[in-house]
């Protein structure tokens, strides 16, 4: 049942199969959106702590350890084992999720299921990662072997805390590497209850460890520690470039990152003007705008601009907002005051740019971080509206006349995350879709984000894919074994 009282059971650190308080014996509060009250004080983490817990992990990691003695097949099993438990915990994790990030329960009940389903596609790989035999020159026989890279590092942003946490252990765990994990400090709650689940599932001693605390102690801790192998990010551009450096700087440890984007969904004239104005506002509006390939740029061909926007306001204005507990509600607050304060300039900064609002802008209530859905449109290319990441429940609706044009606007951001087309006409969603440059392109759908597809940015939305089977290779080591075979056979 959904329950925004749900108990919080788990608050330190798990380090090694075992919750423990932080060195420093430091704490720091998890603050509920809805209504800026404290839920839980957590632990915090920091160097000392990551520390040990890269000794618990390389531990996990030694030659003949349980973890590098187990068969492919038992691995895949034990994260199919915590897919179930996660899903027996679906509720209690939704709850968790909704009242530490905002989100409606429905959505957080969404963010669960996609989290298991994302386990479950990468346990199916563990026994199927395989090297190649090759045909080398001067009669050598050749083969390699795909191995784990170790120890690798993971920081995580608030957005989708559950499913952020999926996305980076499943293929972390199935390429068989031990992991440290540390989740965003506004969202801890539900990355310490599945580190319980992990232990209940049988994962052994350091496979998993969880470091609850800031970014520029504990995150910085980890992009920057000499026996961390791999650092994985999703987070903001600029922190992308501080671990970036971290990580050049101590080990040149391997980095991928999943920054921001500044989206385009084009749609043109031969387009279902409800059908597209539906998926335009679920591309934007979804999670709050609190999603890196969030539709920010809505691109919207002359013929039914007027029309469009008409459309876009109704929908936008009869958004629920409200108590994510409550039935109905599709949009909670925002996630911190951080942020509500910063979508509520940038709506300042489209007002005095002058687009034109045509519904929200301001806070809803006097309570919690809610803000009113926006829409704006006479959107221009230069507005920081158009330029920037909002990441808030702000629609910039710009116009465009001919596939070329769009296609030079679409591209001009140093973002290239996701991109959408909607259209009848197949040239152009093919030419779009080829001309664009981002790592997606979704064609009448947006946001059809599934395990089965690689996901990542192009440009300054980072390095390195997630999801599908792009995404082991981040984790993957290659070795090449090379056999001296007696002459003349
Ligand atoms: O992100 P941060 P914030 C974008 C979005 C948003 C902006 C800021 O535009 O408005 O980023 O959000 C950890 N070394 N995205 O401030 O700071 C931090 O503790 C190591 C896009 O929340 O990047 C958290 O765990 N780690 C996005 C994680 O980085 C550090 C999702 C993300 O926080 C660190 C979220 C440091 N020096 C925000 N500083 C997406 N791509 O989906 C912070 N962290």
């Amino acid at each position: 049942m959904a329950n925004r009282q749900q108990t919080v059971q788990y608050t330190k650190l798990f380090i090694n199969n075992t919750f423990v308080d932080s060195v420093s014996g430091k704490t720091f509060p998890t603050i509920n959106p809805s209504n800026g009250e404290v839920i839980a004080n957590i632990s915090e983490g920091d160097k000392a702590d990551v520390d040990k817990a890269v000794i618990s992990a390389q531990n996990a990691f030694k030659n003949g350890s349980p973890w590098r003695a187990m068969d492919a097949s038992a691995r895949g099993k034990l994260i199919n084992k915590l897919a179930d438990l996660i899903e027996r915990d679906t509720v209690i994790l939704a709850n968790f999720e909704a009242i530490d990030n905002g989100k409606p329960f429905t959505d957080a009940l969404l963010d669960v299921e996609y989290s298991v389903a994302c386990l479950r596609y990468f346990a199916g790989y563990a026994d199927k990662i395989h090297g190649k035999t090759i045909p080398a020159d001067y009669g050598f026989m050749s083969m390699t072997r795909r191995e784990p890279i170790g120890v690798v590092g993971q920081i995580i942003p608030w957005n989708y805390p559950l499913l952020m946490l999926a996305w980076k252990w499943g293929p972390a765990l199935t390429t068989g590497c031990t992991l440290i994990l540390k989740p965003a400090e506004q969202t801890p709650l539900s990355a310490l209850h599945t580190a319980a689940l992990s232990k209940e599932a049988g994962f052994p001693d350091g496979v998993i460890n969880v470091i609850t605390g800031y970014g520029p102690t504990a995150g910085h801790a980890i992009s920057s520690h000499p026996d961390i192998r791999k650092v994985a990010f999703t987070g903001s551009l600029e922190v992308g470039q501080i671990i970036m450096e971290a990580a050049a700087k101590s080990n040149l440890k391997k980095v991928s990152l999943e920054l921001g984007g500044k989206s385009p969904l084009v749609i043109f004239d031969d387009a279902d003007l409800n059908e597209a104005a539906e998926i335009a506002y679920n591309a934007i509006f979804a999670n709050h705008g609190q999603n890196c390939c969030a539709g920010s740029r809505t691109f919207v061909q002359e013929g039914i601009y007027d029309e469009f926007v008409k459309r876009a306001k109704e929908l936008a204005a009869n958004r629920k907002v409200g108590d994510p507990f409550e039935d109905g509600v599709q949009q909670g607050p925002q996630v911190d005051d951080e942020m509500f304060n910063k979508v509520l300039g940038y709506i300042e900064s489209g007002k005095a740019e002058g687009a034109t609002l045509q519904t929200g802008g301001k806070r809803v209530g006097t309570k919690g971080y809610f803000i009113e859905p926006t829409v704006f449109s006479n959107v221009g290319d230069d507005m920081k509206i158009a330029r920037e990441e909002i990441f808030g429940p702000v629609q910039s609706i710009l116009k465009f006349k001919t596939l070329d044009e769009v296609i030079e606007r679409a591209n001009k951001t140093n973002y290239g995350l996701a991109s959408g087309v909607i259209t009848k006409n197949i040239d152009n969603a093919l030419t779009f879709a080829k001309a664009v440059e981002a790592g997606s392109v979704w064609v009448n759908c947006y946001d059809a984000v599934v395990p089965q597809c690689p996901f990542g940015g192009y440009k300054q939305s980072g390095h390195g894919r997630e999801l599908g089977e792009a995404g082991l290779e981040e984790y993957l080591e290659t070795k090449t074994i090379t056999i001296k075979l007696p002459t003349n056979h």
